[in-house]
């Protein structure tokens, strides 16, 4: 399995430490180099199961089917959302009217990472802050390191956005992530709703929970590698947040999902947002939805860019199965304050889908 990765936390500020400064991907990348260091190598992956059939795909949600409550094709639609989110923790979603803010965001960021480095370098990541540019949560000298750059921005709450880590430059990037962070928890919020109403509670109960939403924003760079097969863009992981969508930015592909102990490889329909349940959303439905692992491969040849928008509940909630859904039912995972469970995210070394099975009741 792979190694520690804490890549979507709940954090703000700098009081929960961040991650040891390593090469820039992007600058190693373009040293026309024959052999990549042993570092980014991983040869476990060579071992790795990658299903090639292509007829297994996640499923596909129409949301503009779900606008209008037992309007047409509402009660199939919310019924395969349902299954979508219990047998696969992922699925794609169309119609969902934020192309615009989609595009926008999408030209923003390939403008910046196409920058010098020196440009990208004022907004890099400082000692204890996780947001910035740089690279995800390397926590020790010998880790294996990801074939990518990143920049991770806390959005949401708005009084505690730390504006030293947005870009100036280019010059619409901050109006621009504004409205995508803006435009994006909308569709969360359309979701939780959905899901409450799924799990048989008012549609509100989860919605309500994010009312102060910690919303983090990882856009991925991962430029092209000459060993391509032997290295990850990002290892496997299950998202420690509540709901994550995802954008792809450009045609190339990497993403993987695992499925019965085997990758699928996932084709995004082109404007579609990948949507997946995360660590959260798993025990507040006590288990009844599942966070997967997925990671992310590197062409040979292109770079690749994706933008993942991830969201929690505010600090102040309890993260637990909740009681609406248990029932009579027995509680499988543990119930502690957001903050102890940001704590526990950090103080783990995570490893797949490790810090799940510290919340569950054994
Ligand atoms: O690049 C991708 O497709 C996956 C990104 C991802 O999983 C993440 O940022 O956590």
């Amino acid at each position: 399995m792979g190694e520690n990765y804490i890549d979507e936390t709940i954090i703000t500020g700098s009081e929960y430490g961040g991650s040891i400064p390593v090469d820039n991907v992007q600058a190693l990348a373009s040293k026309d180099l024959k052999d990549v260091p042993i570092r980014y190598i991983r040869p476990e992956i060579e071992s790795d199961e990658v299903l090639t059939d292509e007829s297994l795909q996640i499923p596909v949600i129409d949301i503009s089917k779900l606008c209008v409550v037992g309007g047409r094709g509402y009660d199939d639609e919310l019924a395969k959302l349902h299954v979508a989110c219990r047998d696969w923790g992922f699925f794609q979603l169309i119609n969902h009217g934020v192309s615009e803010s989609i595009d926008a965001m999408k030209k923003v960021i390939e403008e910046f990472f196409n920058m010098p480095l020196k440009e990208k370098m004022k907004y890099a990541q400082t000692p204890n802050t996780i947001e910035g540019y740089g690279q995800a949560f390397v926590v020790s000298e010998d880790q294996k390191l990801d074939w990518g750059d990143m920049l991770f921005l806390l959005p949401l709450p708005i009084p505690q956005r730390n504006l030293r880590f947005w870009p100036l430059n280019p010059p619409s990037f901050r109006v621009t992530l504004d409205e995508y962070s803006n435009k994006l928890y909308g569709v969360s919020r359309e979701l939780f709703k959905l899901m409450s109403i799924n799990l048989g509670m008012e549609p509100e109960t989860i919605s309500k929970l994010y009312e102060n939403c910690t919303q983090g924003i990882r856009m991925n760079y991962y430029p092209p590698c000459p060993e391509a097969n032997k290295v990850l863009g990002l290892a496997p992981h299950s998202d420690a947040t509540g709901l994550t969508l995802l954008v792809q930015v450009n045609e190339v592909q990497g993403l993987q999902i695992k499925k019965n102990s085997k990758w699928v490889p996932i084709k995004p329909i082109p404007g579609s947002i990948i949507v997946n349940i995360g660590d959260i959303m798993e025990i507040m439905s006590n288990g009844e939805y599942r966070s997967i692992e997925h990671r992310a491969l590197v062409d040979l040849e292109k770079e690749r860019l994706s933008i993942a928008a991830f969201h929690s509940p505010g600090l102040e909630a309890m993260i637990g199965p909740l009681t609406e859904v248990v029932k009579e039912k027995t509680a499988k995972y543990k119930t502690i304050g957001a903050e102890d469970y940001v704590r526990l995210i950090i103080s783990s070394k995570l490893d797949g889908k490790c810090l799940i099975e510290h919340m569950k009741i054994q």
